[in-house]
């Protein structure tokens, strides 16, 4: 039998049987978890094939067999003390797109942080949508205006509010047929837009609207949510999903997608568009076909990646 992991939680894994969504929780045949893994052999997102095991227990299936994974959402583990060995936490594995969510206000939206999670995306070669929630707490006009450079540079930004409705057609419409990750930090409105989205879900959202200033998790478990009959959403507990940890100083320039284009056209080949004289990074922000905050972000990163440890 064919089954889609919903869930994982220490060593058990829930099951949507295809195609009928009978569920079952399954432990994983011995020798798929044996030995030594690069990255975690099952996560939420996996497509296996499992039996139906008699326990008297409620454990109902094994997992036989995992699919290859089209892509993963990860982030590096470092092991402390063993340098060498060296694994990748899968977040959430064959997610089709990147959903990050960034509110208009409360909290305050951070153009660094979405800079960041797009670096991550652009690396992973994950599909992107930026949703720019809570949209009836400023109005149309000054949304507009915080996502207006990310819209240009030809990203897709979706402007929703749980509480008036608005969007949440496109944004559903958005993520028809995907499994998509849906990332943000805590208190910008991620369950409330899962619960627009698929009313009835019921998901908890952060009651205190003072939560996001402790940036306490509501949310804790990575989850899949079935939004209809082949459209996933995972939860994700936020902020650490997009560690862009793997990527190095000297590839940044690649995953900034309006800075890419100039990069062949420098003088120097290992140009790092900071200090260099002939940079055509620099010339096009000078003309202003690269704006200003995204070439700061670019530096910003590019120094804080040359100083991390490289394992
Ligand atoms: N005005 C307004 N408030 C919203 C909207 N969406 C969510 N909120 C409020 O924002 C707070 C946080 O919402 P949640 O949905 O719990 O946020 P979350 O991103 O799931 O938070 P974590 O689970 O902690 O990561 C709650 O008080 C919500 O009522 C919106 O569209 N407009
Ligand atoms: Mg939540
Ligand atoms: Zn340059």
């Amino acid at each position: 039998m064919k089954g889609l992991v919903i869930k994982a939680h220490s060593g058990f894994f829930t099951l949507h049987r295809l195609p009928d969504g009978a569920q079952f929780v399954a432990r994983a045949a011995g020798r798929l978890t044996k030995g030594k893994h690069v990255e975690d052999a099952l996560a939420v997102g996996d497509r296996v094939t499992f039996e139906v095991i008699q326990s008297g227990g409620p454990i109902t299936a094994r997992i036989i067999e995992v699919e290859p994974r089209a892509r993963t959402l990860s982030r590096h583990d470092p092991i402390i003390g063993s340098a060498a060995r060296e694994i990748r936490q899968v977040i959430v594995a064959n997610p089709d797109l990147a959903v990050f969510v960034f509110a208009c206000a409360e909290p305050e939206f951070t153009p660094r942080l979405l800079d960041r999670y797009l670096v991550g995306a652009e690396a992973q070669r994950l599909p992107v949508l930026i949703c720019a929630s809570k949209i009836d707490l400023v109005g149309p006009d000054q949304a507009k205006a915080l996502f207006a450079e990310y819209e240009r540079i030809g990203y897709c930004v979706i402007y929703t509010s749980a509480v008036t409705g608005q969007g949440i057609d496109e944004l559903r419409a958005a993520l028809h047929g995907k499994l998509s990750v849906l990332t943000g930090k805590s208190g910008v409105g991620k369950s409330s837009l899962l619960n627009a989205l698929k009313p009835g879900l019921g998901l908890a959202v952060g009651e205190i609207s003072s939560k996001w200033r402790k940036g306490k998790h509501t949310t804790v478990v990575p989850e899949l949510v079935r939004l209809d009959e082949n459209s996933w959403i995972a939860d994700t507990p936020g902020l650490r999903a997009y560690s862009i940890w793997d990527v190095t100083a000297e590839e940044l320039d690649a995953y900034y997608r309006e800075i890419a284009p100039w990069v062949s056209r420098c003088a120097f080949s290992d140009c790092t568009h900071i200090h260099e004289s002939d940079c055509a990074v620099k010339a096009a922000v000078a003309r202003g076909e690269i704006s200003q905050a995204r070439y700061e972000s670019y530096c910003r990163l590019r120094e804080e990646l040359s100083q991390q440890r490289r394992w």
